[in-house]
């Protein structure tokens, strides 16, 4: 589509109103250095989910008429417009840092017509790409080289997505997840481009399945579009990566800190039937000495897979009474929930539905139907805020269990019946919309209703697992990835596919500790548990089905090194913490790539094999079968080896020793390591005692201390230590906010 000259333009505010031939389009300038690009084909206003509320602060914007097109010129950054909507961004200094393409484009027919002719006859349907003809809309950048592309959300392969395309529609497909999946059940539209001289992030705010082509096409450009909804994309500039991505979390919000215990160690499996395999689990756990904070129920708990039920046979009939027994030995619940809700008259959740017209429905008015795990079942509209407000007061069955969390699964929505037509009609807040502008937000919305209903219902802070989701749903739930397997290629996938959803905005993420398809091993649920123990989230979790695997289940050498590292978590819990601290500010990632942190140096763009957690520990686990030595990198700095002490200066490659029981682990010099004491569970000792283990050499640290539950640190209910790391191996300790009523006593 061709827009034309751009012929008049109008300021208001911070908006430049822009009328070409064949288009109206606007800019607007958000803050200095993030800009939204915006023409509206189906509304004018952005209708955003990811971002709530539009937070523009004013700032000095300016508009010259030059002799190639017209600049917006802020603090930060300039923004060219020319003839055709293009676009160009350009820093301070007016150097280009990311253009719109002028060039011709690779056609996107690959195959003959007499070949796609002969496709249909035999009744295949071309892939997008091969059909002539682009997309509605489409954002065409130049593509100078250098260009590395991170983020994305959850897509397989690698942690550098250049060459590679993908799309945003949220899938259930249960085929082990290999590179050429072009999507997943998340769908994030933003991503951050590094070059050899700039870094910049790009966030399409459309809802519609959308195309990410990163340089797959060609190597002259890369591009995103989307068939429907509206051109609207935010640039984001920044000096560095941590800038883009603070950037991208201002706009769609960071994710609160969590409650302490989620961060300890959950067991879960599909197959943990009656209360005696609870109990197996929970005497297991204590008995092998692995501590353990939470045990997960999958929909084995429920009557016939309705939501919002209990199967009351499988638990002697007193449910309350026995999760209550958990709950004293220091086990806090979660519970599965899944999207569809069982079609059937008498079924109240059902009923309630129907009769107030909660569920989606087909163009001709009736409930539409698929089937799930219920049988046939119909889908709450979550996208109709009485619909999100029912959900948050059945919240209140799971709160009166003493049910710690909610994990929302199937919620892409996953059908079993063929996928819901696009024209399944639901509701946009105000207004009807169909499935195809609330697919990708439907994991969201669901988020959303479960966190206002745990947030009303118990008070503490909601913990929310959810399987879908979109851009922004980090302040509503945290993620896991989705049915993996069982195979080595997953647990080397974890690393890439966990640092890019940081990167995405979604820092509290995990994957299936031991893969969840498939029979693991006990080599591989060995390196998993020495990779996931350092995950933000730490859960095991596998299929009925498959072969046993919690920790004990593979003797003694297995079960020695599961307990190693998950006592190794438990340690560095205040870790974690002080690092979900400063991303509730920041929107800093807690398990980040090493370019995150060393973008300038070369070698860590494509490191897959390697990652970080916050700024300080660096991980080298072994994600090969067999090895028993690893190639290591550190980047430039002094780095101390966590299990021997050694010291060693980056940036260097070495070889290290990996036996089964060992995941090379490294410490930044002036670093001081917040420690939890020994203990079971979060909270089994009173916390009043911090351990502090120091790698010598000039730092500073910052370490929270509050109640660990609920939203008083939020009225400043919180004590702050500050750290400063000497060279001799000495801290300093001051206390720079003092608000939580019981401060530790000793800091050892
Ligand atoms: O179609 O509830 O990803 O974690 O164990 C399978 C059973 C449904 C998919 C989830 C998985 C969960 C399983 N669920």
């Amino acid at each position: 589509m061709t827009c034309g000259r751009l012929l008049r333009y109008e300021i208001k505010n911070q908006t430049i109103h822009l009328h070409f031939e064949h288009l109206k389009a606007r800019i607007e300038i958000i803050t200095p250095k993030i800009v939204n690009v915006f023409a509206g084909f189906m509304s004018e206003e952005h209708r955003s989910k990811a971002i709530e509320v539009v937070k523009t602060i004013p700032c000095e914007v300016h508009v010259e008429e030059r002799p190639d097109g017209l600049w917006i010129l802020t603090d930060a950054l300039r923004v060219r417009v020319c003839d055709d909507f293009k676009v160009d961004f350009l820093d301070e200094e007016e150097a280009l840092v990311c253009e719109d393409y002028r060039g011709s484009r690779i056609p996107l027919k690959r195959v003959s017509e007499e070949y796609l002719k002969l496709l249909a006859e035999e009744g295949h349907r071309a892939g997008e790409a091969d059909k002539e003809g682009g997309h509605l809309i489409e954002v065409v950048k130049t593509m100078t080289g250098s260009e590395h592309f991170y983020g994305l959300g959850d897509k397989t392969g690698y942690l550098d997505k250049r060459h590679y395309d993908y799309e945003m529609w949220n899938t259930d497909n249960p085929d082990p997840q290999v590179d050429t999946f072009k999507a997943l059940y998340k769908s994030i539209p933003f991503f951050i481009t590094l070059t050899d001289s700039h870094v910049y992030g790009l966030f399409f705010d459309n809802p519609y399945k959308s195309y990410f082509n990163m340089g797959q096409e060609s190597d002259d450009y890369f591009w995103f579009g989307a068939d429907q909804g509206n051109l609207d994309y935010y640039y984001i500039a920044g000096a560095n990566m941590p800038q883009v991505l603070s950037g991208y979390m201002y706009l769609t919000g960071t994710a609160p800190l969590p409650q302490k215990w989620t961060l300890g160690y959950h067991q879960s499996r599909w197959g943990y039937v009656v209360q005696e395999d609870i109990q197996a689990i929970a005497d297991g756990m204590r008995e092998h000495d692995i501590p353990c904070d939470s045990i997960h129920l999958d929909i084995d708990y429920m009557r016939g897979y309705r939501d919002f039920t209990w199967d009351l046979t499988r638990y002697h009939n007193d449910p309350e009474g026995f999760l209550q027994k958990l709950s004293d030995r220091g086990f806090h619940m979660v519970c599965i929930n899944d999207a569809g809700v069982k079609k059937e008259a008498g079924y109240d959740v059902y009923d309630e539905g129907v009769e107030n017209g909660y569920f989606a429905k087909t163009p001709e008015g009736d409930v539409y139907i698929n089937a799930v795990w219920p049988g046939e079942a119909a889908f709450p509209d979550f996208g109709n805020p009485k619909v999100r407000e029912w959900w948050t007061d059945k919240m209140d069955f799971f709160v009166k269990k003493g049910i710690r969390g909610v994990w929302n699964d199937m919620n892409e929505p996953a059908s079993f019946k063929g996928p819901l037509p696009d024209d399944v009609v639901f509701t946009d807040e105000d207004r009807p919309a169909d499935h195809a502008a609330m697919h990708n937000v439907y994991g969201h919305l669901m988020s959303k209703a479960t966190y206002e209903g745990l947030k009303k219902h118990d008070g503490r802070r909601p913990f929310v697992i959810t399987r879908a989701c979109f851009a922004g749903s980090q302040k509503y739930a945290m993620v896991w990835t989705g049915d993996n397997t069982s195979m080595w290629g997953h647990l080397q996938m974890a690393i890439p596919q966990l640092c890019n959803l940081g990167l995405s905005g979604m820092p509290f993420a995990g994957t299936d500790i031991g893969g969840f398809c498939a029979d693991t091993t006990p080599e591989l649920l060995a390196r998993w548990i020495e990779l996931g123990a350092l995950s933000p989230f730490c859960r095991n979790h596998s299929a009925m089905g498959s072969r046993r695997q919690e920790p004990w289940v593979f003797g003694e050498e297995v079960l020695a090194i599961y307990r190693k590292y998950v006592k190794l978590r438990y340690r560095l819990i205040p870790y974690f913490y002080d690092l979900f601290f400063e991303e509730e500010k920041t929107g800093a990632p807690i398990m980040r790539p090493l370019v995150y942190e060393y973008e300038k140096d070369m070698v860590v763009r494509t490191c897959n094999d390697e990652f970080l957690i916050g700024s300080r520990i660096l991980a080298a686990p072994v994600v090969q079968q067999g090895a028993n030595h690893r190639m290591v990198y550190l980047p430039e700095g002094e780095w101390y080896d966590y299990w021997t002490r050694e010291k060693i200066t980056g940036p260097v490659w070495f070889v290290r020793e990996a036996p089964l029981d060992t995941c090379p682990l490294y410490v930044k010099a002036g670093t001081v390591l917040p420690c939890m004491p020994e203990q079971s569970y979060v909270g089994e000792k009173p916390n009043d005692t911090l351990l502090l283990d120091v790698f010598p050499g000039e730092g500073e640290y910052d370490h929270y201390l509050d109640n660990g539950e609920d939203f008083a640190y939020r009225d400043g209910r919180y004590h702050q230590y500050h750290f400063t790391v000497k060279p001799d191996g000495t801290v300093e300790t001051q206390i720079v906010h003092a608000g939580y009523e019981k401060p530790y006593e000793r800091i050892l």
